[in-house]
């Protein structure tokens, strides 16, 4: 006795199809997974950019907080201002007598601040011959776009100030894949300025 099978398998036809589909399929897989992986990058991007401003902020204004202290009261201006601020260099200088020993010169008591093309950087020192340390190299302080830069520190007056807006503008160092745009990310703070006594 001999079975006989229903059919002979797959028809040559019924090949191309199944092919035919599963390309499809695969195809349709790798345009979803291309999709995703963009997204993803744009999130990381975004991500990045947000962080990148928020702690640099995070940190200055910390610092402007300490600008002032001067518990011995030996007087001393809590800050100096860049007086030609340009869209590529901005700075400002932050005083205060953290040890409490009557003068500025100790680690971390004079610390220059300064916005510098795309770099915000400081020297936490007096000593003028120590190197400046970077916080972040992504920061074009240009929040609309425009190519222009806004000024980083902005003071109520030139000559007495009492407080000062800090704004950072970082932007992704490279633009999004999708929209070819760069991802910009803008923060602010006030900073008001410990009064002399
Ligand atoms: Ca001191
Ligand atoms: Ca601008």
């Amino acid at each position: 006795m001999t079975v006989r099978g229903r059919d002979e398998g797959f028809s040559f036809l019924e090949l191309l199809v199944s092919l035919a589909v599963f390309s499809m399929a695969m195809g349709g897989l790798a345009g979803l997974l291309i999709q995703n992986s963009q997204i993803n990058r744009v999130d990381q991007m975004r991500v990045e950019v947000q962080s990148t401003a928020r702690n640099c902020l995070s940190m200055i204004v910390a610092t402007l907080r300490t600008a002032g202290w001067d518990p011995r009261n030996i007087g001393f201006a809590p800050v100096s201002l860049d007086p030609t601020p340009t869209n590529s260099n901005n700075y400002i200088e932050v005083f205060a007598d953290l040890n409490e020993d009557g003068d500025t010169s100790d680690a971390g008591e004079d610390v220059l601040i300064r916005w510098s093309v795309n770099k915000i950087e400081w020297r936490t020192s007096s000593d003028t011959t120590q190197p400046f340390v970077t916080l972040a190299d992504t920061i074009s302080n240009d929040s609309d776009g425009d190519g222009v830069a806004e000024t980083m520190f902005v003071p109520d007056s030139t000559t007495n100030p009492t407080k000062i807006m800090v704004r950072i503008t970082a932007q992704s160092p490279a633009p999004d894949p999708r929209s070819g745009q760069y991802i910009r990310y803008t923060v602010s703070s006030e900073v008001v300025l410990r009064k002399k006594v």
